[in-house]
């Protein structure tokens, strides 16, 4: 996948009653989530996201149906695809995504850590790369010395 993204089995507890998936902070996120929210009455044609976000780290799993997400840190892109409750996606910050391709009734839930703030979002995509690539050439820099 794309540095930082990765994706992540989450615990589930299966039995007859039906199935249940767990996600816990400093096991399988290792930010603080302050916010949740969820994307339902998708439009199976819809395009979400289209931005990056500068610090946001971001845990996306796809509840019920499936989704794709593509991801982009601005040198490779890898496109992942979610279908079930107990997987979840990783995003850093510094990554541009959009997600395409919902089944009917798809719901995406998105646990966040932080806030929302509009200040956090790359809209334009130039914008985004110009950013992430002289970040890379600073760490570059930086560890050459
Ligand atoms: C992301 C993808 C997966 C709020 O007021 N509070 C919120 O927490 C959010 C997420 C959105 N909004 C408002 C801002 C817009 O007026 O809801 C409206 C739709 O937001 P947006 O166009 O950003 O929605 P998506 O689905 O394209 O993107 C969202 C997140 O913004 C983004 O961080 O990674 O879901």
């Amino acid at each position: 996948l794309v540095h930082p993204c990765r994706t992540i089995s989450l615990s589930e507890h299966v039995d007859p009653r039906g199935s249940l998936a767990v996600v816990e902070t400093d096991k399988d996120v290792v930010f603080d989530i302050r916010r949740v929210y969820y994307l339902y009455d998708l439009p199976v044609s819809t395009v979400r996201g289209a931005h990056g976000h500068r610090n946001l780290e971001q845990l996306l799993i796809a509840v019920h149906g499936h989704f794709e997400v593509e991801l982009d840190d601005g040198f490779s892109s890898a496109t992942v695809e979610l279908d079930h409750p107990a997987t979840a996606l990783y995003v850093g910050p510094m990554v541009w995504r959009n997600l395409v391709n919902f089944s009917p009734g798809a719901v995406g839930l998105v646990l966040a850590s932080s806030h929302y703030d509009e200040s956090d979002y790359y809209r334009d995509y130039s914008d985004f790369l110009a950013d992430v690539r002289a970040l890379r050439q600073k760490k570059r820099q930086l560890s050459s010395v």
